[in-house]
């Protein structure tokens, strides 16, 4: 049987339940997700800072890692033909580039030193959202926005405002929005003195970098909250409590990343709380093993719970969602596109349930049939879907994507 075939086949299906895949499909195609660039050179960047800091790891030493501006954007640009829809790229305040070698210290940092991923996203028509870099400095190793020493703290103040500067600037160049997300790694290995010193002087420093004055309408900033980190076992300032409070007192957004709460906590069962409260939410989706680990994103139960939450709450267009993880064990160019793909084919499954006839089931106490039917729907032809939604896509659907990738190791990446 043809593609074709196997799609009408799994259409009917659906169509059975009271799905329409041709509006699953385009509506999928139409959700960007912001694909982090970080994963194609270990978090490393172009600042030559040396080690990874701020409490986050990578792991592995497999070949090929993305050495400057020029490779990082030919691998986002592979990766990207394998992933389909259009989306959007996701940088670093460490990523700046600097024609002259003479690199802009974190609080001199420009929009002219971002002008060639500007002229990257305009040529593909796409959207760019922007971080502070709040790690991986000399100034950063004793805390950042917590520092007690003003100067410090002073100077990763003036860090946060240049960002605002460049996401607006980002936004203005590509004429989409850009979310810029606040992530500190403040914290402590033992046991703190004072909990409450840091979280004040964090709170006061977020709110002088808001005051710098910008438009809403073109920047999104986010608050991202992390329980721990390697070597701040004990305490970080920017916990859930405070980033939730922070971001619903402020009018920010708050932005989840599912790698940051205790084990058995999950962000599908957090999506809900916080969209009562908050017209936009934003997510960094990742895969702990065990810890923050930021390994590849997998179709997994807690992902396609997620995308669920988004779907059936009609919150597509309030949930901006963006990856976050790190593999230096793997071919860097699949880690994007099966993290990309995972998250995707999450939403598609998403899409594709009977969601008012679930909803029913639980209002009217049917647990049997509830529970029947959410595993029954499991083994519904979605891979017929995907494939299709592929094809209309121009990328591939099945495992033979990779061959493009191996083609690509050995005539690109290998010879790095
Ligand atoms: C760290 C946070 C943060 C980083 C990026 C690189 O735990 O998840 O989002 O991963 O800023
Ligand atoms: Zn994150």
């Amino acid at each position: 049987m043809t593609q074709k075939e196997l799609y009408q086949i799994a259409k009917e299906r659906y169509a059975a339940i009271g799905i329409d895949t041709e509006a699953a499909i385009e509506k999928m195609l139409n959700i960007p997700i912001s694909m982090h660039c970080w994963q194609g050179d270990d978090v490393k960047g172009f600042e030559n800072s040396g080690e990874l800091t701020g409490g986050i790891q990578t792991t592995g030493n497999y070949p090929g890692a993305a050495r400057t501006p020029d490779e990082l954007m030919q691998d986002i640009d592979k990766a990207f033909t394998l992933v389909p829809g259009k989306h959007k790229v996701n940088v670093h305040a460490c990523y700046g580039i600097y024609e002259d070698g003479k690199i802009a210290d974190r609080d001199a940092i420009k929009p002219e030193h971002f002008a060639k991923w500007v002229e990257f996203a305009k040529a593909r028509g796409i959207g760019l959202d922007f971080n502070p870099t709040y790690f991986s400095h000399p100034l950063a190793e004793n805390g950042t926005l917590t520092n007690p020493n003003e100067e410090i703290r002073a100077f990763w103040i003036r860090h946060g405002i240049a960002c605002i500067r460049i996401s607006e600037y980002f936004a203005r160049e590509t004429g989409f929005p850009c979310l810029m997300n606040i992530w500190i790694p403040d914290g402590f290995k033992d046991i703190p003195a004072d909990r409450l010193g840091p979280r004040m002087r964090f709170m006061d420093s977020l709110d002088k970098i808001l005051a710098c004055g910008y438009d809403k309408e073109l920047v999104y900033v986010t608050l991202e909250s992390k329980v721990f980190g390697i070597g701040l076992e004990s305490y970080t300032a920017g916990s859930a409590e405070f980033a939730l409070s922070y971001a619903t007192t402020r009018g920010i957004v708050p932005l989840m990343d599912n790698g940051h709460y205790h084990p058995t906590e999950v962000v599908s069962d957090k999506i809900s709380a916080l969209l009562c409260f908050n017209p936009k939410i934003a997510l960094h989706i990742t895969r702990g093993v065990r810890w923050d680990s930021d390994h590849v994103v997998r179709f997994d139960d807690e992902t396609q719970e997620m995308m669920k939450e988004i779907v059936r709450n009609n919150a597509l267009d309030r949930v901006i969602l963006a990856t976050d993880y790190f593999d230096a064990s793997i071919n860097r160019i699949a880690a994007w596109v099966i993290g990309m793909r995972s998250v995707q084919k999450s939403l598609l499954a998403a899409l594709l349930m009977p969601h008012e006839r679930l909803k029913q089931l639980q209002d009217t106490q049917s647990f049997t049939e509830l529970l029947m039917l959410q595993e029954e729907i499991k083994l519904y032809p979605l891979g017929d879907v995907w494939n299709e939604l592929c094809a209309r896509a121009d990328t591939i659907g099945d495992e033979s994507w990779f061959n493009i990738v191996k083609d690509y190791e050995k005539d690109v990446l290998s010879k790095r």
